[in-house]
């Protein structure tokens, strides 16, 4: 219990030492207490057909969320999943997507809002509006002002995880105490710790704005940095560890959870389904999401309504029956991706609530790199590095 009020304390701190602004709803956040409206509220006044189109990341729904919904509300859902930021942007781009609830990372919302891509949300349609954690809300608006088009799904962070024992044979170690290098980042971005783990597996998510920025952050830059040199220091900095890199996946739970990579440069949440899996498979491999000494990336992605979308109020209607806070708590309890639901954090399981690779400590948080946004530039010169790194030139 303690260890909750402590996390949102934490947040709220970091969130106002980022912004510099005081405690509390921000006015241009306000939700205004919307007064109990019936789970259905949205439906009963709805004449679309009762379909809704959901475009996700992979293993990021919790089991009976989908069915769940539609057994209530008569709402079949359609249900697919993209592998990364830049597969969802072009979609979004070329339009007629035919999605009616999207799922971008908020590192990308921002063109997407600017581009007119994105509908403004209708706080009125959603009554359970208020049930989101204002810190993170304020956090959040530093990307989308006034939280006009998103609605954080779940956040977490991007970090190294590793499967203790096989890393401990490739270093030659024990595994208990396992002698980790200070900053975790080094066995993902330094060929001397990379040479050694390659004969164990070392995968990387298959994005260019999911590596770059670490990358950068790694060489003590701006994760966020615009700037094409930065970029290409980033390239050949990764270039030296680019021949000891088995896989590139942006679905990695399995590769970890099995043994056939030891090392990832992943999302905690994922790394964490994967701990989950291995115990489940009982295949003796302990999986373990890291918090690097200087610290992860975190990032929210986030739910919004593509301009185009076709059923609007269907959309409406998954997102407040999900902001109710014994959903949202199963997306937590089930994947180990933190909510964003303040009223839900009383029904995340306790060991869950105190897991700080689902929900960092003050310490751990304040370290951490907050998301930002990318120029059109500075996304395709990352992607133009990411393509020579990926091919090895
Ligand atoms: C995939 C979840 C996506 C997190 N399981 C990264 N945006």
């Amino acid at each position: 219990m303690m260890r909750k009020y402590l996390w949102i304390f934490a947040f709220s701190v970091v969130a106002l030492g980022a912004c510099g602004k005081k405690e509390g709803v921000p006015a241009t956040a306000a939700a205004p207490a919307a007064p109990a409206a019936p789970a259905s509220a949205a439906v009963a006044v709805n004449s679309e057909e009762k379909v809704l189109n959901i475009y996700n990341w992979p293993d990021y729904i919790a089991k009976d969320m989908v069915a769940n919904f539609e057994k209530e509300t008569g709402i079949k859902v359609n249900y697919q999943t993209f592998e990364n930021n830049e597969a969802l942007h072009a979609k979004l781009v070329a339009g007629n997507t035919g999605y009616d609830i999207v799922v971008p990372g908020a590192v990308f919302a921002k063109p997407q809002i600017d581009g007119g891509l994105l509908a403004k949300i209708d706080k009125s349609k959603i009554s359970r509006y208020s049930n989101l954690d204002s810190a993170i809300m304020e956090k959040l608006g530093t990307i989308d002002p006034g939280n006009a088009y998103l609605v954080p799904w779940a956040w977490s962070f991007t970090t190294v995880g590793i499967n203790k024992a096989k890393v401990a044979k490739a270093l030659g170690a024990a595994p208990n105490p396992l002698p980790l290098p200070d900053n975790a980042w080094e066995l993902v971005f330094n060929p001397v710790y990379t040479a050694k783990l390659k004969s164990c597996g070392i995968a990387y998510l298959d994005s260019p704005t999911e590596v770059i920025p670490p990358a950068m952050h790694y060489l003590g830059k701006n994760a966020y940095s615009n700037d094409p040199a930065d970029h290409r220091a980033a390239g050949e900095m990764l270039g030296k560890v680019r021949p000891h890199i088995r896989m590139f996946s942006s679905t990695m739970i399995d590769d970890l959870a099995g043994g056939k990579a030891c090392v990832a440069l992943g999302w905690a949440g994922d790394i964490n389904i994967a701990r989950g899996r291995a115990i489940e498979n009982k295949n003796g491999n302990e999986v373990e999401a890291l918090l690097p000494k200087t610290g992860g990336l975190i990032f929210f992605d986030t739910l919004a309504i593509p301009k185009d979308a076709k059923h609007p109020n269907n959309a409406y209607a998954f997102i407040d029956y999900f902001l109710r806070p014994e959903v949202s708590a199963s997306l937590t309890n089930e994947l180990g991706y933190a909510t964003a639901n303040k009223a839900s954090l009383s029904s995340v399981k306790p060991e869950i609530a105190q897991d700080m690779a689902v929900f960092p400590d003050a310490v751990n948080l304040q370290k951490m790199v907050s998301p930002a946004s990318f120029s059109n530039e500075a996304r395709e010169s990352m992607s133009n590095v990411f393509t020579h790194f990926k091919k090895g030139n």
